[in-house]
């Protein structure tokens, strides 16, 4: 009897272990483009764009080998718009009497699934993700007992299990983390090579033109969409980027620089994360060309930790989070969402570039990620709840089980700690030391107070001081807190007035 296979729009890898014992001839693969996914947070046109047509292309691939597909596009008149709706509709169509499924990557879809073999009333049966090299089951066990998880402890694990850059036992190179030899500011006039843009055919110029009409309220433009929506296209520019551009990946992976969204970065996270790439792949490209003396193991070790270390690891600690961990808010943060991060209008340069990349491309790099946008939002106390729905949204590789520990928890430090040993703050110091953006900035890194003090100073300090009970005691923190007490009392109470008026003119769109 007939089987459907459901694949998702973040599964298109022909290895999907829903796939694995698909025939053409007893197997009904069922895609479906529904509003319900492409609508519970407000996306970024090109990430659905991006989506949309991979999975046009995966199907069609599905087809060439010999499958039936049943795909079911957006505007198609019988479309239920939800993904149970699609599968009641595709069991009583073609009489099938099973439905195979890879678990999902958001606790929110996991949850519905769970029912579904009831209300469909035909066994559902869902498989692991094995694309993934750690297991959840594999990651509860790992953390079973620690009372502090540190992500670098994971990833030699990870390394060993997996057999990278080792020799017999031991680290290639003599150590595991090269970091030290990494992270160097940008030099003047420092840019990326030039990117890959594929060229759109027709599956992708339709998409472009139905999401322009589906979508116009959400976030970005579609010009120039430049986006590989097949596994040969992203491997065209997994080539690119492992032949010209890692070998500078550590020494630049943290400098930001007007105008540049992308320098040495390897723009795969939104294949990976999709299944257009298999991460094991992407690891064992990398560390060949370590192997071949093509790329610099500062490089290579700190590329592959990215992706054998902390992509695994962040995936770990949501599914054994969840469902708890989406609502915490250790900071007590509660301030809404500034407009700027919808319209990039701010006087901001930092923030208008990162913002500004975010709407036009639907990306912007860790750093930029992390310590412009993150870094602000945790400074000024803005409700995490917002900022992590904003996260979801805007950028074209967010999914949950991604997008949570590293804005909630790395970025905001809302969770308390789990995922990081202490918050990422950072004053305008440290954003004028790794980019070029305040030179051209309305405000003066080196104030702290006045009309032209950079917004991140006195929010630093004020940070410190409105969290001094939540956060005083953290070891890694003893030193910024000495300097605060240290502060002459009449410079603590300048800095915290102009925080205030930082804030007012936040709110009041004015920054
Ligand atoms: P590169 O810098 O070239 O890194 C190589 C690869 O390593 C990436 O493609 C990615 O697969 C992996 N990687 C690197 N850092 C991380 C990390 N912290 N967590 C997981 N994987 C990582 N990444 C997402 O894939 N989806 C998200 O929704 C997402 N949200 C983020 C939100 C915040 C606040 C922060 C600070 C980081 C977030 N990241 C997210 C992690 C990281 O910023 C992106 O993976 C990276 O910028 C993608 O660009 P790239 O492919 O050019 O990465
Ligand atoms: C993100 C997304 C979007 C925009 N649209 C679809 C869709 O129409 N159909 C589909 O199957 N998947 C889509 N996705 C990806 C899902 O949201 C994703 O599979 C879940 O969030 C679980 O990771
Ligand atoms: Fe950003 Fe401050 Fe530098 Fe302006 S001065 S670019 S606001 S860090």
């Amino acid at each position: 009897s007939i089987r459907i296979h459901l694949v998702l729009g973040d599964q298109l890898s022909h290895s999907l272990s829903a796939l694995a014992d698909a025939d053409p001839k007893t197997s009904l693969v069922l895609m479906a483009e529904v509003m319900s996914e492409a609508t519970y947070v407000k996306h970024h046109k090109k990430k659905i764009a991006f989506l949309f047509s991979a999975m046009r292309h995966f199907a069609d691939e599905l087809r060439e080998k010999g499958f039936q597909v049943r795909y079911v596009t957006l505007d198609d008149p019988e479309n239920t718009q939800s993904l149970k709706g699609e599968l009641t509709r595709a069991l009583a169509e073609s009489g099938a009497s099973a439905v195979i499924i890879t678990e999902c990557g958001e606790w929110r879809l996991a949850e519905e699934m769970r029912g579904w073999e009831t209300d469909l009333g035909v066994p559902v049966e869902i498989r692991e993700d094995d694309r993934f090299l750690c297991s959840i089951e594999d990651f509860r066990t790992w953390r079973k007992g620690r009372k502090q998880l540190r992500m670098e402890y994971f990833y030699r694990d990870m390394r060993r299990r997996h057999r990278v850059l080792l020799e017999g036992e031991e680290p290639v190179g003599g150590k595991w983390n090269f970091d030290a030899e990494n992270r160097k500011p940008p030099a003047a006039g420092l840019k990326g090579p030039k990117r890959i843009s594929h060229k759109k055919d027709q599956i992708t110029k339709s998409v472009l033109a139905l999401v322009e009409e589906r979508f116009a309220g959400h976030m970005g433009s579609l010009d120039s969409f430049h986006f590989a929506v097949t596994a040969d296209q992203a491997q065209i520019e997994l080539q690119q980027f492992i032949d010209e551009i890692l070998p500078n990946f550590g020494d630049y992976q943290d400098a930001m620089v007007k105008g540049e969204p992308y320098l040495y970065h390897s723009l795969i996270s939104s294949y990976i994360n999709a299944g257009l790439l298999l991460p094991i792949d992407v690891i064992r490209r990398a560390e060949a060309a370590w192997f071949e003396g093509r790329a610099p193991l500062n490089a290579v070790e700190g590329f592959i930790r990215q992706i054998l270390g902390w992509r695994e690891y962040v995936r770990g600690i949501y599914w054994t989070e969840m469902p708890d961990y989406v609502h915490l808010n250790h900071l007590s943060a509660s301030r809404p969402l500034p407009q700027m991060y919808w319209t990039a209008k701010t006087d901001m340069a930092c923030m208008r570039g990162a913002i500004g990349d975010t709407i036009e491309h639907a990306y912007s790099h860790h750093i930029q990620r992390l310590m412009v946008t993150g870094n602000f939002a945790m400074l000024a106390g803005i409700d995490p709840a917002e900022v992590c729905d904003w996260y979801l949204a805007v950028y074209s590789d967010a999914y949950e089980w991604v997008e949570l520990p590293n804005t909630l928890g790395m970025a905001l430090y809302g969770d308390g700690g789990i995922m990081a040993s202490k918050p990422y703050a950072a004053s305008g110091k440290y954003i004028d030391r790794m980019s070029n953006f305040c030179g051209g900035c309305r405000y003066d890194p080196k104030l702290t107070t006045g009309p032209k003090a950079c917004p991140f100073n006195a929010l630093y300090w004020d940070f410190l001081d409105r969290n001094t009970e939540k956060l005083a005691r953290n070891p890694r923190l003893s030193n910024m807190y000495a300097t605060w007490r240290r502060m002459d009392p009449f410079k603590q109470d300048a800095i915290r007035k102009h925080a205030k008026i930082v804030l007012r003119d936040l709110e009041a769109g004015e920054l």
